[in-house]
């Protein structure tokens, strides 16, 4: 991250926002669909970066306690705002970044980007009557992936040694991720919830980041179905401080492989 100390700062002292980098375009038949036409739209976010430096922000949530944690900030109750995507069981979707942004200078700035180090995660929630533009997502979740360390889809290790570690984790500086849903997930209309955290410094600089967006999916299947377990509730994972992801970003003796995720382990599909 190397927020600017200032920023750090200022971001401790302003008021509700939502992020840094919004994953707000779902990736659908293996394109992008566009900002907020299927994820859950938040609220305030401004288009103009910056509108960051005088108050409104693309501020982190720096609270997994809070209910911006669920879908965002303001993202439990927009539900009727987007569409919802017709997808099978065993599709591949993803979650792209899109605008607005806050632009970030630690890599050649080209296209948004998950620009943090962190591990991410992808969850399930059932609405219940299959009404999912009103469900605010506090009922029962089911995380399907953990990502964690680099996989075919991450990107080139960085060549400059002061971020070449921080390319351990899987999403660093991608700019969307893709994932299977399981083949044996239960029929129904879901929110598929997309998470990805920046890890606290130690010295208590700066504080853990949770980004999270919801998108609205409604999953066909006409095949065998699991299930999904375990199950808890969102807030409700992790605590202030989680002590996972306290360590040092800029450490490069850190081992992202011995890096545990905490919360519940994800659903194989069974
Ligand atoms: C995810 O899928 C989309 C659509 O096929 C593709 O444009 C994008 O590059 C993929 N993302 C990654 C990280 O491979
Ligand atoms: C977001 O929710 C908060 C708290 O309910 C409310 O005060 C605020 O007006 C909402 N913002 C938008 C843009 O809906
Ligand atoms: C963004 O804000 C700056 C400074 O207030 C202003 O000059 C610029 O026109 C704004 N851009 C947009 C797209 O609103
Ligand atoms: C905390 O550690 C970071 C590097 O991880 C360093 O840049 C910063 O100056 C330190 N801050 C304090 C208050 O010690
Ligand atoms: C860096 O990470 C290693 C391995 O986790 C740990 O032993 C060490 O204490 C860390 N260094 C700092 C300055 O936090
Ligand atoms: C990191 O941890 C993994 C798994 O424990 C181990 O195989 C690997 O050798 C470690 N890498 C370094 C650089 O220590
Ligand atoms: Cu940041």
């Amino acid at each position: 991250m190397k927020c600017r100390l200032d920023l750090v700062l200022f971001l401790h002292l302003a008021g509700q926002g939502s992020a840094h980098y919004v994953l707000n375009r779902f990736i659908l038949n293996n394109a992008w669909t566009k900002e907020f036409d299927f994820v859950r739209s938040l609220g305030p976010l401004l288009m103009n970066e910056s509108d960051y430096l005088i108050g409104h922000p693309l501020k982190p949530n720096e609270d997994p306690t809070s209910i911006t944690l669920r879908c965002g900030p303001n993202g439990t109750t927009s539900g009727h705002l987007v569409g919802t995507a017709n997808i099978n069981a065993g599709d591949t979707v993803g979650f792209g970044v899109g605008e607005p942004h806050f632009r970030y200078g630690n890599y050649p700035y080209d296209v948004p980007r998950i620009y943090h180090p962190g591990p991410a995660s992808v969850w399930l929630s059932k609405a219940p009557n299959d009404d999912v533009e009103s469900y605010t997502g506090d009922g029962d979740w089911v995380k399907i992936y953990n990502f964690v360390t680099r996989t075919e889809q991450s990107m080139p290790v960085r060549e400059d040694p002061t971020y070449a570690h921080q390319s351990q984790w899987a999403t660093y500086l991608t700019p969307s991720w893709n994932f299977t849903i399981p083949k044996t997930t239960p029929p129904g209309k879901y929110l598929l919830r997309f998470e990805h955290i920046l890890a606290g410094d130690p010295n208590g600089s700066f504080n853990e980041q949770y980004y999270a967006n919801c998108a609205q999916v409604n999953i066909k299947n006409d095949g065998e179905i699991g299930m999904p377990g375990p199950l808890v509730k969102i807030p409700g994972i992790y605590v202030k401080r989680q002590p996972e992801f306290i360590f040092g970003i800029w450490n490069a003796t850190f081992n992202v492989s011995q890096f545990n995720m905490p919360g519940p382990a994800p659903w194989n599909g069974s």
